[in-house]
């Protein structure tokens, strides 16, 4: 009489610069992965709802000002709080879609060229949270992301630090395993079906692993 065993379900980040069409995909994937039948979530960081993430938000909004440190660790602390909920998903079968992870978390804080922040200083906080079973990173050129609008008021929304924040996420990817690079400039609908492919792929190679 117990309850038939759940495949667990898969914890897929979405990655990318703003305005490559992150939200879009995410919302894109659960309605696709929710027509398959599949348990499925799509969450983001920074959470902006917890008391860290309303810290955060006022930082972003730039009405108020943080240690570049102090502010980094938030953002992994945003993440802390929910990587019990996170993994308890998982564990029950629910896949979890996730717009901005750890990578953003690093690069946008070594992207500021504060000396004693560098990617492996801000790697540290990072360790042990749950693993993304596949990243998907949407690579956008300047010139296209420019053509989806302006930047809004938003903190890091100026040229020079998108400039250095795409040059990081090269840094970082190129030595990542585990991640798809997806050409973000093409139609919406392309996008979508090759993250879908991305993903499909992604839990064969699970279901062959017998990841639990
Ligand atoms: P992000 O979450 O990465 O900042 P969004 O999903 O909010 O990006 O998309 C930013 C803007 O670009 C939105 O207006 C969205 O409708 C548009 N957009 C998203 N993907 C594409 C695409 N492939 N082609 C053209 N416009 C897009
Ligand atoms: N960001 C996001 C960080 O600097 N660190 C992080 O850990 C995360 C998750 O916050 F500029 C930055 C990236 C972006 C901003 O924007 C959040 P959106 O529009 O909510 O994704
Ligand atoms: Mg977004």
């Amino acid at each position: 009489t117990s309850a038939p065993p759940t495949r667990r379900g898969a914890l897929i980040v979405v990655e990318g610069l703003d305005r490559a069409g992150k939200s879009s995909q995410c919302e894109m994937l659960r309605d696709s992965l929710s027509r398959q039948g599949q348990e499925v979530k799509y969450i983001r960081f920074p959470d902006r709802t917890t008391p860290i993430g309303k810290l955060i938000d006022s930082y972003l909004r730039g009405t108020s000002h943080q240690d570049d440190h102090s502010i980094h660790l938030l953002f992994s602390a945003n993440r802390w709080e929910i990587a019990k909920s996170i993994e308890k998903d998982i564990t029950n079968g629910t896949t979890v879609i996730v717009d901005r992870y750890s990578y953003s978390g690093v690069v946008y804080s070594a992207a500021k060229a504060n000396p004693t922040l560098s990617l492996e200083w801000a790697w540290q906080p990072e360790i042990g949270l749950p693993r993304p079973d596949i990243c998907l990173f949407l690579s956008i050129s300047p010139e296209e992301a420019a053509k989806r609008g302006g930047f809004g008021a938003e903190r890091y929304e100026n040229e020079a630090m998108q400039t250095r924040v795409r040059e990081l996420f090269r840094t970082i990817f190129e030595k990542q395993q585990d991640v798809s690079i997806i050409d973000a400039g093409k139609s919406i609908n392309g996008v979508a079906q090759e993250i879908q492919d991305a993903v499909a792929s992604c839990i064969v190679r699970m279901d062959a692993t017998g990841a639990l």
